[in-house]
């Protein structure tokens, strides 16, 4: 067992009824940032992501497709996995809803909650939406153009009667509003807080949870007419992945979670019924769950109807992978909703990755490669410009760790580039290439200030930018040892051999000139 805090965040498990999309790509990019800063920061971090495989919504799919669930599921849960290695993420398991060590703890969970009182036996008459898997009350509804109930999500519903099982969901209300007084940062951002509190002060019902009418679903223990409704199932992941229903060894060290990252509208799922299930069986709730927003593309909803979805992977082959990530979570304040367009891309990748970094780094390094016999130069006293310098770049490692804590990812990043900005001031203001044939020695200590800030905002920059930040402390000869935060304030050896510099940050040069950027 290592003496490192333990960390453990998740990704919604993705239903397998649909190609990976951009939404799938930014939740877990989000997560993939902050796992690998946390690693890098010395915690054992535990990072979960995988796919929702039951429920009636699967099973259309399946049906529509020809083939059985299981093979469809196997099928389009592979693309998940794919997705996942083609944007580098780092996640440490991947869960699917069909393996038996979940059914096991969906079961083993449930009959906790029979046992505790916690689930009755009755029937359910009421509106049912299969794309949303929710359940909707008639007040909630709308109509549609054509005259038909439309769920507020805008799916469509249909009128179910069958017979089910409860949850008392009704009789956590006040537990609830308790436990959100008592950890006021459960739910970011505040203003998804107050939407889950105002939800929770309207009143609760009790939860139908089984279902009878299909069967792609985890067998109701002892009642195998029934299958568990899909989202007990789905939420129940985050606790099989740590080993529940055995509660010593991952699930003594990782649970209760330190973070669910969720999109906007799965949070009242993971914000009230996850809660009151653990906590109805006498487990710990998670700490913290968090909402971010939906993008659109070019200013438009996206919707496979209006065939504007948007492939993670056609924008990587488009414009990269470390600018993709990037872009992601720079454009957006992170919990607000975004819009995705080819201007906005371009525009960041070429004026703040090509120009504002790529150009402080290549630059700098060139003047070494050319002017110190391509090492690391001696430093000299430094000046007060030198150690402002020096010192706004150590200042953004507990800047960084505030942010990520808070999940501001465009907060971090915006605090980074005031450091890169600031740098190609101090370039511009002490003009190294002048100081060659009149000051040498000083010429040397700038370069050193420079190389010491580069390699500092790159260390930071390794969770947003693997690859291309890789590639530059390569280029800064920083061993792999020091790469994690221990090695921050451990400055670069004077005298240390750099290979020839490359620039990292390639321009985005329009293929048709079309001057769209
Ligand atoms: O909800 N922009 O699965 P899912 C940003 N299986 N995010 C988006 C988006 C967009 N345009 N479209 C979708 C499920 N998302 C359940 C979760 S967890 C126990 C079970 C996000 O495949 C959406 O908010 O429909 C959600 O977080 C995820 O992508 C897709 O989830």
């Amino acid at each position: 067992m290592t003496g490192k805090t333990a960390y453990y965040l998740t990704t919604p498990i993705y239903y397998v009824n649909d190609s990976p999309h951009i939404g799938h790509a930014y939740t877990t990019l989000a997560c993939d940032v902050l796992a690998r800063f946390k690693r890098l920061d010395g915690f054992d971090v535990k990072f979960l992501t995988g796919t929702d495989e039951h429920g009636q919504k699967v099973e259309k799919s399946a049906q529509a497709a020809g083939v059985d669930p299981q093979t469809f599921t196997d099928r389009v849960s592979q693309n998940f996995r794919d997705l996942a290695a083609f944007m580098g993420y780092s996640n440490d398991d991947f869960i699917r809803t069909t393996e038996p060590r979940h059914i096991e703890a969906c079961q083993a969970l449930w009959k906790t909650l029979i046992d505790k009182g916690e689930i009755y036996l009755g029937g359910y008459q009421g509106w049912y939406s299969v794309r949303d898997e929710a359940f909707w009350g008639e007040d909630e509804l709308k109509t549609g153009p054509d005259g038909s109930k439309l769920a507020p999500t805008g799916a469509p519903v249909e009128w179910v009667e069958e017979p089910s099982y409860f949850f008392r969901l009704s009789a956590w209300q006040e537990r609830l509003l308790a436990f959100y007084e008592a950890n006021p940062d459960f739910i970011a951002p505040p203003s998804r807080r107050n939407e889950v509190l105002s939800f929770v002060k309207g009143g609760l019902q009790d939860l139908s949870i089984s279902r009878t009418s299909f069967s792609w679903g985890v067998p109701v223990p002892g009642d195998p007419a029934h299958i568990m409704y899909v989202w007990l199932d789905a939420l129940t992941n985050y606790i099989t992945a740590v080993g529940y229903p055995d509660m010593t060894g991952d699930y003594a060290r990782y649970w209760p979670a330190d973070l669910h990252m969720v999109g906007k509208d799965i949070l009242r799922f993971h914000a009230v019924y996850w809660p009151a299930f653990l906590m109805a069986a006498d487990l710990a709730p998670p700490k913290r769950v968090f909402a971010h927003g939906w993008w659109t593309n070019e200013g438009q909803k996206i919707s496979k109807s209006l065939g504007n979805v948007i492939d993670p992977i056609k924008l990587v082959e488009t414009y990269g992978l470390d600018q993709v990530r990037y872009f992601l979570l720079r454009e957006v304040p992170f919990g607000s909703d975004g819009d995705f367009s080819h201007r906005a891309m371009v525009n960041r990748m070429n004026s703040e990755l090509a120009n504002d970094l790529g150009n402080l780094a290549q630059r700098s390094l060139s003047m070494i490669n050319k002017n110190c016999e391509a090492k690391l130069p001696q430093p000299g006293d430094f000046t007060e410009d030198d150690r402002v310098m020096l010192d706004s770049a150590a200042a953004l490692l507990p800047r960084l760790r505030d942010c990520l804590d808070r999940q501001m990812f465009h907060e971090g990043l915006e605090s980074v580039w005031q450091v890169v900005r600031a740098a190609n001031g101090y370039v511009d203001r002490q003009a190294p290439w002048g100081l060659k044939k009149t000051d040498p020695a000083r010429m040397g200590t700038v370069l050193y200030v420079l190389a010491e800030t580069v390699r500092q905002i790159a260390l930071l920059l390794q969770p947003v930018m693997p690859g291309a930040i890789g590639r530059l402390l390569d280029q800064l000869a920083v061993p792999q040892e020091r790469r994690d935060f221990a090695g921050f304030a451990h400055r670069g050896e004077p005298g240390t051999p750099l290979p020839k510099p490359e620039g990292v940050f390639p321009r985005y040069v329009d293929p048709e000139g079309t001057g769209a950027a």
